[in-house]
């Protein structure tokens, strides 16, 4: 497999018009896919928009972005050296740290030459009399391939509120995912944040600290838990790092990517002194164990509020206006439902003397004007606003490329009424489509870099199957793609998860489809599932072999039908 090039600019630009595969997105997941493709003799593009690597962690430069998954577990496995040489200063890494690592992957592994920066991908069309993807970049860029790899991530589409008169304000704004690289200073200035979800909740801790006033303008409060970050101290990642293999084997094996301890027990179900000292002790422990303290807390209602509960009395203790404690309480949905925040010290930051928090929800914004903004009941002078209002999530940046399968159909008409796929690795009559971290995979309700190594591991172990037998294009089959899409709908209704008005099922986007699309079986069941699936041939996805041109429109596939 090889590259033909043009040398359109000549030396050292020159560019590919035809590859193996083109991957979309150069952060982790488009790093790890380039790094695994490479190794088996593939020629490989990246196109990445940003003007480096890095994707989340490129983009979301805000004051206090950091993750919200240890710095241990949330890094790569696939290379012990790496693992064991990249030393994390703190139990949560920063924004900043998590980008030098990436960079880092991106310079120890060589993978710099095949990335192209500043390039946006506009459309991915296949061609069905060559079996290829045809390529086309915003600048007209075109180059055919294989295989096309989506790796956009499941939260880079940043979405803004539709507020009139953003145009006539004269103080600055910034959405938190498309801070700029120049720091922004707020000292001595009025702050506006609007949004407090993890994105409001790490920022309004950071600019509080500096910010003459801070306005927090809250049209839905979120359950956040505390991190009780702070330095890493060598002995404990030593000690980890010891037995790193056996650490990241649980993870691929646990409910989210990250290997928890599951009392096993029901939590309405147990003594109310019991209770109360596992969730103190999963509160002292921090961040998203406290959900997986007791395995039916994001199953049952009632176990639920007993942890709402407790998060309610903890949010009480800490803010010292009754009034201010109570607006922060969520009231409309489950602990857990909505994604966790996690924090090192939200709750406390509305004691400051500079912090006020807004209630939009009764009032709400009615329009940015000149001076700042105005909701139903009073006008806001501000500086600057920060709007940290989120994402058009998991099917938004995909959604936003023009992509055409067979027949020229497009991926936006196909899921028009929600995202159909089959294990979220691909989509039928798009062949050779495959998408890392999809919907309909455990995606976000995963530690990413657990997911993103499973989803790459199996799409390549398939590339290399394809090389050895001599197939030009997989895809699923109908029947087994509507399969899938029932089953994930069945598991996520299962769950709590539905019945929040979260991300996780578009409900923060006017007008898009209300479904919830991840897969909400645990990371381990579905490695299984996937495992199985390979194991046996691949079952339910079709094969062409090279040199055939076919049609596969519905379940009587022309060729190389592998199961169903
Ligand atoms: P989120 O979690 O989607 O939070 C967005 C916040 O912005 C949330 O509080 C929204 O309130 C609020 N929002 C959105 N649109 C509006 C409008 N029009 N008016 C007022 N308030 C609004 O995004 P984040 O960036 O914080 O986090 C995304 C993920 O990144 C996070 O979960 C982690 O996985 C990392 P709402 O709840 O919709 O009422």
């Amino acid at each position: 497999m090889q590259a033909k090039t043009s040398k359109r600019n000549g030396g050292a630009s020159a560019r590919r018009t035809s590859v193996d595969a083109v991957v979309i997105g150069a952060g982790f997941a488009g790093l790890y896919m380039l790094h695994r493709l490479r190794k088996l003799g593939l020629s490989v593009v990246v196109f990445e928009r940003g003007d480096g690597v890095g994707g989340t962690w490129y983009w979301n430069r805000y004051p206090g972005a950091r993750c919200d998954t240890e710095s241990m577990t949330y890094s790569y496995s696939f290379s012990g050296d790496l693992e064991q040489e990249w030393e994390w200063s703190e139990r949560y890494a920063l924004q900043s740290e998590i980008l030098a690592y990436a960079n880092h992957v991106a310079e120890r592994f060589d993978l710099l030459r095949d990335i192209e920066l500043n390039t946006a991908v506009r459309s991915v069309v296949f061609d069905e009399l060559e079996q290829t993807w045809q390529v086309t970049t915003e600048g007209g860029e075109k180059v055919s391939a294989r295989f096309c790899i989506s790796a956009v991530g499941c939260l880079s589409a940043a979405t803004m509120p539709d507020y009139p008169g953003l145009k006539d304000y004269t103080g600055e704004w910034y959405h938190t995912g498309r801070w700029p690289h120049e720091p922004v200073s707020f000292a001595g200035k009025r702050i506006g944040i609007i949004g407090t979800g993890s994105s409001g909740v790490q920022s309004t801790i950071a600019i509080a600290k500096e910010a003459a006033h801070l306005h927090v303008f809250q049209r839905t409060p979120n359950y956040s838990i505390p991190a009780w970050n702070g330095p890493l101290a060598r002995e404990d990642a030593a000690k980890l790092k010891e037995n790193y293999a056996a650490w990241r084997e649980a993870a691929r094996y646990s409910q989210i990517g990250i290997p928890f301890e599951s009392n096993g027990k029901s939590a309405k179900s147990v003594p109310v002194e019991e209770r109360e000292r596992e969730f103190e002790a999963a509160w002292a422990e921090g961040g998203f164990n406290f959900v997986m303290s007791y395995p039916d807390l994001l199953m049952d209602i009632e176990s639920n509020r007993t942890a709402a509960d407790f998060v309610e009395r903890k949010i009480r203790a800490t803010v010292n206006d009754p009034a201010v404690a109570d607006l922060l309480i969520p009231k409309d949905h489950p602990i857990g439902t909505k994604r966790l925040c996690v924090d090192t010290g939200y709750y406390e930051t509305f004691n400051r003397d500079n912090v006020t928090l807004v209630d939009i929800r009764n009032a709400p914004i009615e329009t940015i004007t000149a001076e700042g903004l105005r909701t139903r009941d009073a006008s806001y002078a501000l500086d600057v606003i920060v709007f940290a209002t989120g994402f058009d999530a998991i099917t938004g940046p995909l959604l936003k490329i023009d992509i055409r399968g067979r027949g020229g159909e497009r991926l936006v008409d196909k899921w028009a009424e929600g995202p159909r796929t089959y294990l979220g690795l691909a989509t039928a009559g798009f062949p050779n489509l495959f998408m890392i971290t999809g919907p309909g995979s455990p995606c976000v309700l995963s530690n990413m870099l657990t997911s993103i190594e499973q989803h790459v591991d199996w799409m390549v172990t398939c590339i290399e199957r394809m090389r050895d037998e001599g197939s030009a294009t997989i895809e699923p089959n109908v029947q087994a793609e509507d399969d899938w899409v029932k089953t994930v709908h069945e598991v996520g209704h299962t769950t709590l998860y539905p019945m929040a008005n979260s991300w996780y099922t578009g409900a923060n986007i006017p007008g898009k489809v209300r479904m919830f699309t991840p897969y909400a079986g645990g990371v381990g069941t579905y490695r299984q599932i996937c495992d199985a699936v390979a194991e046996k041939n691949y079952e339910g996805f079709t094969f062409t072999p090279t040199g055939a041109r076919s049609r596969v429109s519905d379940d009587r596939p022309a060729v190389q039908t592998q199961g169903r």
